[in-house]
């Protein structure tokens, strides 16, 4: 069974000894950024730190729409001749928290991560590319720490967890400590029943009905293995940013028989475009590398990238990419 490495003693003593931080997460947060970021304010409260809480943005996804404003878009200037502790959660490389990067720049970095594709950066890194999710590393400092977990953070640990497994979905076999540190979760008055109906309730029927409206448009390319889903600008006319059905979309197509890879172009005003992709369970096409390679980051079945261009050009050139990994890749389906 995996174990979860052990935390260096360099950054339990950095933590001990800080007296402020900064703890920021990457653009576009997903549930495992926010719950993660929120788990750390916690856990650097109790050992009685000054914590900020950062993030660009834009706070898209419905499910963590409720936390925005709990978190500040800038590093408080103030704070830099108090020599803080910057704690940067779920980012696999620095130019995933955008802007930001400029603000800390020479402040003491510690990461905390669970990304493969990223490097270690930072003065000090616990990154755990097993773990599924950040929040599952932010749990490791509760234990090395020995500070006592809560309902309320085991529910924001365990909703990180959630969000980046597709609500365990992607968990395969012989990862039991997964289950384990869960079990220690729900035993502290977890309801997984009840985070499930948090992150995939609440959804508007406007978002159902343009997930419709994008399923229909959908294009099934390279003999069904990938499927390209483009979002026109007049989509955003008609629907918001904010109702992008992204999940739902990726599970109904990558459900598809044959289907390996999902490209979801989005459009993000004038000339720049936000890249999604997927994988499927049984494909070995690494996304997180084809973004790795456009400038973004993730995992292997999940990533995602932004560039700028005319579509009528992207668009061939990113079906051309993806069709060169397929083609390196054994058909899984035949
Ligand atoms: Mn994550």
């Amino acid at each position: 069974m995996f174990t979860y490495p052990e935390i260096p003693s360099k950054i339990i003593d950095e933590i001990r000894s800080c007296t402020v931080a900064i703890v920021v997460g990457h653009v576009g947060p997903d549930g495992d950024c926010i719950h993660s970021q929120i788990a750390m304010q916690k856990l650097l409260q109790r050992l009685g730190v000054e914590v900020h809480l950062v993030n660009a943005g834009p706070f898209a996804r419905k499910e963590i729409k409720q936390y925005e404003p709990l978190f500040a878009p800038h590093v408080d200037r103030q704070l830099y001749d108090r020599n803080p502790l910057v704690v940067m959660v779920d980012c696999s490389t620095l130019d995933r928290i955008g802007y930001l990067g400029d603000e800390i720049d020479g402040l003491t970095l510690l990461t905390i991560d669970h990304h493969a594709s990223g490097s270690k950066f930072g003065d000090l890194s616990y990154i755990v590319p097993k773990s599924f999710s950040t929040s599952l590393c932010v749990m490791q400092f509760y234990k090395a720490l020995e500070v006592e977990m809560t309902y309320e953070i085991a529910d924001h640990i365990f909703f990180g967890l959630a969000t980046d497994t597709g609500f365990l979905k992607f968990i395969g076999p012989y990862r039991g400590e997964t289950f384990h540190l869960m079990g220690e979760l729900v035993e502290l008055g977890v309801s997984p029943n009840d985070i499930f109906n948090r992150m995939e309730g609440g959804n508007s029927f406007e978002s159902q009905q343009f997930l419709g409206k994008l399923l229909l448009r959908a294009e099934p390319l390279l003999e069904g293995r990938l499927m390209v889903v483009v979002e026109a600008p007049e989509d955003l006319k008609e629907f918001s940013a904010d109702q992008r059905p992204s999940d739902s979309l990726y599970a109904h197509l990558l459900g598809v028989d044959d289907v390996e890879v999902v490209l979801y172009i989005k459009f993000m005003g004038e000339d720049r475009w936000e890249l999604g992709l997927r994988s499927s369970h049984s494909s070995s096409a690494d996304v997180g590398k084809i973004c790795a390679q456009l400038g973004g980051g993730g995992h292997r079945k999940a990533a995602g990238a932004t560039v700028t261009g005319n579509l009528s050009e992207l668009k061939p050139s990113l079906i051309e990419t993806i069709k060169s990994v397929l083609e390196q890749s054994p058909n899984s389906y035949k």
